[in-house]
Parts: C-alpha cells; sequence; structure tokens
C-alpha cells in the first residue's frame, strides 16, 4: 500500500491532482447565497438551466489540456464523476430546483496532509457536490492506509443561514466596497460555513478569507478542529465581492506571495509576512477587461496558476503580463489555454485539487 495524500501548501512539487468536469453544468437558480455576482445587465440575470452545450465541450477541451501538461510532466491526474446535476435537490431544511457542476474542485476539497475533507459550502446548489469525488476518496481510502476521508459538519443551510436580500439590484458598486470594508456578508454566524478555496495552507499556518462563502464561526471551527495550527482570518477591502482567496492572494513559493493590487492585505495583516522576510508583490494586470461570457468570476483569474513546484508555475494561456511578471520572478512559466473553462467556477488553481506535493509540515512564520 501507497502514501496517496499529502499535500501541506501551494507549491511543494505536485505529483498527484484532481482536474474538474464541466459535464452537465449548470447555470443555478438564485437563492439566498448566490446572486451575489451575477452582472445586473448580463443575460444571465433570472435565467438558469443546463449551459448551452458546446460551451460544456469547450470547457472539457480547455481541461484536457492542462491534463496533457499535467501527464507530460509526469503528475498523476484524477477525475471527478460528475452526477445529472439538473435534478432537484431537498434536505429536511431546504429544496432548490437544480445543483451546478463539478468545476472547481478548489471550493470543494481541502487537502491538509494526509487529509482530505470535503467542505461545508454555503450555496444550496452545491450541497450534494461532493458526491462526485466520493468514488475518488474511496479509492484513496482503500489505498494509502493513512489516508483521512473527512466531511466537514454539514451545515443546514435554513433562510437562517442568510441575511435576505442582501443581493439588492439597486446596490452600487460603492455600496458593495463598504459592506466589504464592514466585513458585512450574506451568510450570517448561525453555524460554520466555508469554501475550501478560501483556505490558504502554508504548513503550520492557514490564512482563510472571511468573505461571501466563508464565514467567522468556520474560522472558529478550523482552530478548533486544528489546534496545532495557526489560523488567521484575513480580509481584503478593495473587495466588492470577497469569494475564495486564490485570485487575491497566491503564494508562488516559500517567501513569496502575489497579491491583488485592488484587493491588498491590510497593514495589520502583513505583519506576520513582514516579519518573517516574506516578501507581497502586487500581481500584474489582467490581459483582458471583461471575463469571458456567463462566467461568475473576475478578470482577475489572470493570477489564479498552478504552481508545479517552487520554479515551475502554470498560467492561463492569453494573460501575457502575468507570465511576464512571474518569468521575472524567476518562475518557469507554462502557459495553457484554459480561458473557456473560466465560466465554470474559476482558473488553474480552481480547476484542481491537491491529492500530493512532496514534503512535510514547516512552520514558514516561527
Ligand atoms: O476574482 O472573481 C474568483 C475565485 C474563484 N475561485 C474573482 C475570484
Amino acid at each position: 500500500m501507497a502514501k496517496i495524500v499529502n499535500s501541506w501548501n501551494d507549491w511543494d512539487p505536485l505529483k498527484r491532482v484532481i482536474v474538474g468536469r464541466c459535464d452537465n453544468s449548470m447555470i443555478p437558480p438564485e437563492e439566498p447565497a448566490t446572486s451575489e455576482k451575477v452582472p445586473v445587465d448580463s443575460e444571465m440575470r433570472g435565467m438558469w438551466g443546463l449551459r448551452p452545450l458546446a460551451t460544456v465541450e469547450r470547457g472539457n477541451e480547455c481541461l484536457e489540456n492542462l491534463v496533457k501538461i499535467l501527464e507530460d510532466r509526469g503528475v498523476v491526474v484524477d477525475r471527478p464523476t460528475p452526477l445529472q446535476w439538473n435534478q432537484a435537490i431537498g434536505t429536511p431544511d431546504f429544496r432548490n430546483d437544480s445543483m451546478m457542476t463539478c468545476m472547481p474542485p478548489r471550493d470543494i476539497l481541502l487537502t491538509i496532509g494526509n487529509e482530505i475533507m470535503a467542505s461545508a459550502n454555503s450555496f444550496r446548489c452545491r450541497y450534494f457536490e461532493y458526491l462526485a469525488y466520493w468514488p475518488l476518496m474511496k479509492q484513496y481510502f482503500d489505498e494509502d492506509p493513512e489516508f483521512k476521508w473527512t466531511q466537514a459538519p454539514r451545515p443546514r443551510l435554513t433562510d437562517a443561514s442568510y441575511k435576505h436580500n442582501y443581493y439588492d439590484e439597486k446596490i452600487t458598486l460603492e455600496e458593495r466596497l463598504v459592506r466589504t470594508a464592514n466585513k458585512d456578508f450574506v451568510t450570517t454566524e448561525v453555524e460554520p460555513m466555508w469554501d475550501a478555496a478560501d483556505v490558504m495552507r502554508m504548513g503550520k499556518d492557514l490564512f482563510i478569507q472571511h468573505g461571501l462563502t466563508t464565514n467567522r464561526t468556520a474560522m472558529d471551527w478550523f482552530q478548533r478542529y486544528y489546534p496545532e495550527y495557526r489560523v488567521h482570518a484575513v480580509n481584503f477591502p478593495g473587495d466588492p465581492y470577497p469569494i475564495h482567496i486564490d485570485a487575491t492572494f497566491v503564494p508562488l513559493r516559500p517567501g513569496l506571495i502575489i497579491n491583488n493590487p485592488h484587493r491588498k492585505l491590510p497593514e495589520e495583516q502583513r505583519a506576520i509576512f513582514e516579519a518573517n522576510d516574506w516578501q507581497i508583490v502586487e500581481a500584474a494586470q489582467p490581459a483582458h477587461d471583461e471575463p469571458p461570457a456567463l462566467c461568475y468570476s473576475s478578470v482577475w483569474l489572470s493570477m489564479n496558476c498552478l504552481v508545479l513546484d517552487p520554479k515551475t508555475v502554470i498560467v492561463e494561456a492569453s494573460e501575457v503580463y502575468q507570465q511576464e511578471q512571474m518569468d521575472k520572478l524567476g518562475m518557469n512559466v507554462i502557459p495553457c489555454d484554459l480561458r473557456d473553462a473560466y465560466p465554470f467556477g474559476g482558473g488553474l488553481h480552481c480547476s484542481t485539487a491537491d491529492v500530493y506535493r512532496e514534503g512535510e509540515c514547516l512552520d514558514y512564520f516561527p
């Protein structure tokens, strides 16, 4: 029996990874937590249903580009088993007219050491998404005697989990920024809710973004679940839609982080990095003015890269400024055509979930 699952950060040499699939993807119906990023003037507003087949096929083609790059470099790639995401779902506490997709895996699976934990997402449409990964989890469980297969406490997602009418159509960008600055987000604190992509793993330290998809109660839960780690809540006041840390604050190797220039880490939260001689560099401008059609994410997916080892990084092929910057920062850059997968939930980091990286749990902030 072999060791299959091991990963403590986002930069150690990558040996095995999960890459998502776009099959059967839905634009989900509105619900209390999920109208946050649909632009008011977009044709997506009020529309839900299966995504057009041609876009699904093109998205899958992009993911295949990534799989090929990884396999050519000897990385083992695992894929989820998509469900029919258009099924209505229900629990004793809520009903929803459909699910969403199994993209991106980074939101659902959190790998810390020999444990992979399925998250406690706040979107009702994502409540059963973990099922797409259960065949892989069972395989790891059978093959790796040390693998810890875990499910975080399932949130109930009753109406009490959300502030209602939070996404008033009339709310301006300025008002959104005031809310972010005031840490006023759509979820309440009745239970821990978190997306795995809000958690940045750095050995002994977990930096977790407090935002639209992860609440304060989740931070407390993490600290109690992992008493031997230090849990840091981080905020990025310039972000009108704070969802996931991986287009905002992205480590490239020990000692080097790129930070979205519109979403700067506040002075007091920078102290721990500065005290340990970490460099925080402003990320390069995105190459695009707009995200692709039917995309929930911002143009800052430009910085959502996949680090293969502390000298090698995969960057989206059209993101020439980000590539150039990474090159200057001493990284070997591998371009990957992935942009048409963005509408399914994100870029290169989002589209993957760590299974195995060489290395161990280190203390980078002693
Ligand atoms: O900038 O829209 C996207 C992150 C997706 N995991 C953004 C954040």
